[in-house]
């Protein structure tokens, strides 16, 4: 047990087969996980119909309603922590993010680094077909994040991503509050301020061709406010102290803190 790609799917169901597909076809070993939210649009039936496809390959946890991205991924490391992978991966499921690329984060990780992000704004990465709001939107939340909190990472929103399991071991995951794209921020600050070394390797995101986005101005305005209260929080000492797991990582017992509903 190596590698899992976790990918959470909310009304995915014109991407998720293909997506599963797309990184069996590597034929690289890796495990996939998708965490799905009770899609009205019988995203998991599709999913379970794979199952004889790829047994033992491919797994699916369903959860009642859509609880947010954020509780989504804590959902899927506790799960991959207590099967003993090594190196879990995040990776929407409307192809963004190319199945291609995770084998070069796997590389980058199986170098030595703690967390390898696709990142879109370091020298080589790119985006693709966006409308110039949403890249402004990005690119300025990136910036804002980086000012805000000095963290050394030119794509702090980037959701895909690779750790290695001694990362996630290493973190109090009752202590990670947010679900949207300050989720994404937040793990890598976390992960940043317990000493862990993150590397960007360029990727090139694509915008969904297929499927509806979830975006809403609920996630850009946990953004906004989340990255200041992560920068408030780590002004006190404690902050350190509370994000790090002194227990056993089979936190079955874990309830996330805040469960967002987040608005449709
Ligand atoms: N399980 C679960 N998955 C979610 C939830 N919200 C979004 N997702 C999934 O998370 C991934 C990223 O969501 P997207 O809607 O693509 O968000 P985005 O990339 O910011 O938006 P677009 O650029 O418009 O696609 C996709 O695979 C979604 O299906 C949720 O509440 N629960
Ligand atoms: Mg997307």
């Amino acid at each position: 047990m190596d590698k899992l790609v976790i990918i959470p799917t909310f009304n995915e169901k014109e991407n998720v087969e293909a997506i599963i597909d797309a990184v069996f076809a590597l034929q690289q070993n890796y495990h996939v996980l998708i965490i799905d939210d009770g899609s009205p649009d019988g995203t998991a039936e599709i999913v379970k119909s794979l199952f004889t496809k790829y047994p033992n390959l491919l797994f699916l946890e369903e959860r009642k309603g859509k609880l947010g991205l954020g509780t989504a991924y804590i959902h899927g490391f506790i799960w991959a922590l207590n099967r003993n992978y090594q190196y879990i991966f995040e990776m929407d499921a409307d192809f963004s993010h190319s199945p291609k690329d995770l084998e070069r984060l796997y590389q980058v990780c199986k170098d030595g680094a703690g967390i390898a992000v696709g990142s879109r704004y370091v020298k080589g990465g790119k985006v693709e077909n966006w409308p110039a709001n949403r890249i402004l939107l990005s690119k300025g939340a990136s910036l804002y994040t980086r000012i805000i909190t000095w963290m050394p990472v030119k794509d702090p929103t980037a959701g895909f991503v690779c750790y290695r399991r001694e990362v996630l071991e290493a973190m109090n995951f009752s202590a990670i509050n947010f679900v949207g794209y300050a989720f994404q921020i937040e793990m890598k600050f976390a992960a940043w301020k317990l000493n862990f070394l993150i590397a960007e390797v360029p990727i090139t995101f694509i915008d969904r061709k297929a499927g509806e986005s979830k975006m809403n101005k609920g996630i850009v305005k946990e953004g906004i406010l989340g990255v200041l209260k992560l920068k408030w929080m780590s002004m006190f000492k404690n902050y350190r102290r509370n994000v790090k797991n002194t227990g056993s990582f089979k936190d079955a017992s874990y309830k996330p803190s805040e469960i967002a509903i987040e608005q449709k």
